[in-house]
């Protein structure tokens, strides 16, 4: 029986590229994310390999998440994992000076967004008693850096949030756990900077992790047997030793 697995944030970087790994692996999918061209042509890609199906909500909104989580067709309704995978980091500044709409948009996105999606998948998996929840947590999640604050506060929170899933939906057989990566090379400091030139040295001079290198990992946590449980995974590309820590080449 094939299983069908979500994913938030499926337009672009670490999603989009898990969709990609899991549609090799014959998953069938929910795509979800804002920009419905993207969501239109990587459900195009994929369909030759397996059915999909998109969604466009954004997580901030908790009506429109629980209105299209629930207008899935019957034969996507049954979500076997849930890849909680929607964010981003909205500016780098000092606490003193930080923006108080990226300060929303990190807390309502990366924490509150996880949750209402969660709220809306999870009663499905207690009922049958199965499933597997995948946060993509972060570094930032483990560690703080400067001008960090609250990103790394809104990844230290899906952490926590994690670890209490995985207790509260143990009594249920349901796996969770965090995949936690170091740099990515993605839409996210385009995302971070708002465009701005800055963007375009984060990932100069080393070879930051690819978005595939992420979904290997999601893909081996999901296809592990039964009885085995990946909760938490730190991982960085080889140059970076910490999140200050990265050995450059220039
Ligand atoms: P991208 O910017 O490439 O992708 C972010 C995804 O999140 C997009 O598909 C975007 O879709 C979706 N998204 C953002 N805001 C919303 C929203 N309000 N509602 C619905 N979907 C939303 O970044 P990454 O792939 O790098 O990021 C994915 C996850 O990985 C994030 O949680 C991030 O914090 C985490 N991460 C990233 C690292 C990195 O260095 N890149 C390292 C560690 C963790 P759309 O705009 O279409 O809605
Ligand atoms: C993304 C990695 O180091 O930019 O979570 O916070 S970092």
């Amino acid at each position: 029986m094939k299983k069908t697995a979500l994913i938030t944030g499926a337009t672009s970087g670490i999603g989009r590229a898990t969709a990609h790994e899991f549609a090799k692996h014959g998953i069938n999918l929910v795509l979800c994310g804002r920009r419905q061209q993207r969501l239109d042509s990587v459900q195009k890609a994929l369909s030759r390999e397996t059915d999909v199906y998109t969604l466009n909500f954004d997580v901030r909104d908790r009506k429109q998440t629980f209105e299209a989580i629930a207008s899935l067709p019957k034969e996507f309704q049954k979500i076997d994992i849930l890849i909680n995978n929607a964010g981003n980091a909205h500016g780098l500044d000092p606490i003193q000076t930080g923006n108080l709409d990226d300060w929303d948009a990190m807390m309502d996105i990366n924490v509150k967004g996880l949750l209402y999606v969660s709220k809306a998948i999870i009663p499905g998996m207690t009922d049958r008693k199965s499933g597997h929840i995948i946060n993509i947590g972060s570094s930032a999640g483990k560690e703080v850096y400067p001008n960090g604050n609250v990103y790394c506060g809104s990844k230290h929170a899906v952490l926590a949030i994690t670890e209490g899933m995985r207790i509260d939906l143990n009594p249920f057989g349901i796996k969770v756990g965090a995949i936690n990566p170091g740099l990515v090379e993605t839409e996210f400091s385009e995302v971070r900077f708002k465009g701005d030139s800055k963007a375009d040295n984060v990932y100069k001079g080393y070879k930051a992790l690819q978005p595939e290198d992420v979904a290997d990992v999601i893909y081996f946590a999901i296809s592990r047997p039964a009885h085995v449980n990946i909760a938490d995974v730190l991982m960085f590309c080889t140059a970076q030793a910490s999140s200050t820590i990265v050995k450059k080449s220039n």
